[in-house]
């Protein structure tokens, strides 16, 4: 593993208790863990399992005990990493947004394309077991025909203006804001849930607060920072609608400034024959409506619904950390059926097209009706 941060820690959850809870076909051993800091490193490896740490992640990448290389850095660095790691031999997860741009991202697919190991992007709300429940409601064909998709993603880390500007606010490191780190994640949901793609966009991106304390280069959610200011260079939020390749209508929302919702990947699917709504907030539930009786709450928690049955009794619901073991389980399955999994670098390049289509759209001034005499 490369990186030892927040998504360092979740997959670092992930890899260790996997096999207690799934029958694998593969066996994973937690080899090496990559940070710059040889002292911050060992701390995280040995904490979080890991047997050996290196400083490098070149050096990571060359090891034979090494056949599996999972990135947890920031968006910068993944094109680089993923191409050397695939060119090695070896299977990559990535973290999301695939890259920082539709080229890197593009140069990821085509390393791929070339390499003899699998590939993944790490859409971890796919693995909510909802989420996969809601998907399963859509291909039973119980919603009928998909009229109007609503997906929101709400967070409010950095309503308070003297939250330092931290790496996820930095074009240069992250690629872009609410759009790429929360937006990406939508965007995945709505086509894995529909089957549908996302083939057009008209949007709206603003940058509420544009100065920011300066933090330390490795400050994560939890920042503190100094008395000089750096400018925010990426999105606080962004609204988009578009098209799906199905017909349907759909609206997202990615934002950093919804004041209370702390992470909220909400989804809402209204079809020909019924309806369903998801919130992370409350994510062991999917509500739906079939017929004309309005809304009935799901509790997916049951032996029958996607991954429950691995884990507790029914109503002994799950967390966020569970929806990553469910993308190690899937991601070693297809790696052992020598299969590409879903998602893989494929299917983050579509949604990289996506957010560079979004970027695209809200910078084109000619796009945005102004109402006439509205001041
Ligand atoms: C921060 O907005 C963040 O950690 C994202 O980077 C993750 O992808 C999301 O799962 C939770 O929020």
């Amino acid at each position: 593993m490369v990186g030892h941060a927040f998504m360092g820690r979740v997959h670092s959850q992930a890899w260790r208790s996997v096999g207690a809870f799934f029958d694998l076909p593969l066996a994973p051993r937690m080899a090496v863990l990559a940070g710059r800091s040889r002292e911050r490193a060992s701390a995280a490896a040995a904490r979080l399992g890991w047997a050996d740490v290196e400083t490098d992640w070149r050096k990571l990448v060359e090891r034979d005990d090494v056949q599996i290389v999972d990135i947890c850095t920031p968006g910068d660095s993944h094109a680089e990493i993923a191409i050397a790691a695939l060119e090695a031999g070896k299977h990559v997860i990535c973290e999301k947004p695939l890259a920082n741009t539709v080229a890197e991202a593009e140069a990821m697919v085509r390393a791929a394309a070339s390499a003899p190991g699998r590939n993944m992007v790490a859409f971890n709300y796919r693995r909510v077991p909802a989420i996969a429940l809601a998907r399963r409601y859509v291909e039973e064909g119980r919603l009928g025909e998909i009229r109007h998709v609503r997906a929101q993603y709400l967070q409010d880390w950095i309503v308070d203006p003297h939250f330092p500007l931290v790496w996820r606010l930095r074009k240069d490191k992250a690629g872009s804001g609410a759009l790429g780190d929360i937006g990406a994640h939508i965007i995945d949901t709505a086509e894995y849930v529909t089957g549908q793609r996302v083939v057009g966009v008209s949007a709206l991106t603003e940058t509420f607060v544009k100065e920011r304390p300066l933090a330390e280069e490795s400050a994560g959610l939890a920042a503190t920072g100094s008395s000089a200011t750096g400018t925010v260079t990426v999105d606080d939020a962004a609204l988009f609608i578009g098209r799906l390749s199905g017909g349907a209508l759909a609206s997202f929302e990615a934002t950093r400034f919804a004041t209370g919702r702390k992470n909220a990947l909400r989804i809402e699917l209204n079809g020909s024959l019924g309806s369903l709504a998801f919130d992370f907030e409350a994510m062991n539930e999917l509500w739906v409506s079939e017929g004309d009786s309005g809304f009935t709450r799901i509790l997916v928690t049951e032996p029958g619904h996607p991954y429950a049955g691995a884990w507790w009794p029914p109503g002994h619901g799950l967390g966020y950390e569970h929806t990553f073991t469910h993308e190690i389980k899937d991601f070693l399955e297809a790696i052992a059926e020598d299969r590409d999994p879903a998602p893989s670098f494929a299917d983050g390049l579509r949604v990289q097209r996506v957010l560079a289509a979004v970027e695209r759209s809200a910078a084109d001034a000619s796009r945005y009706t102004a109402v006439e005499d509205a001041s």
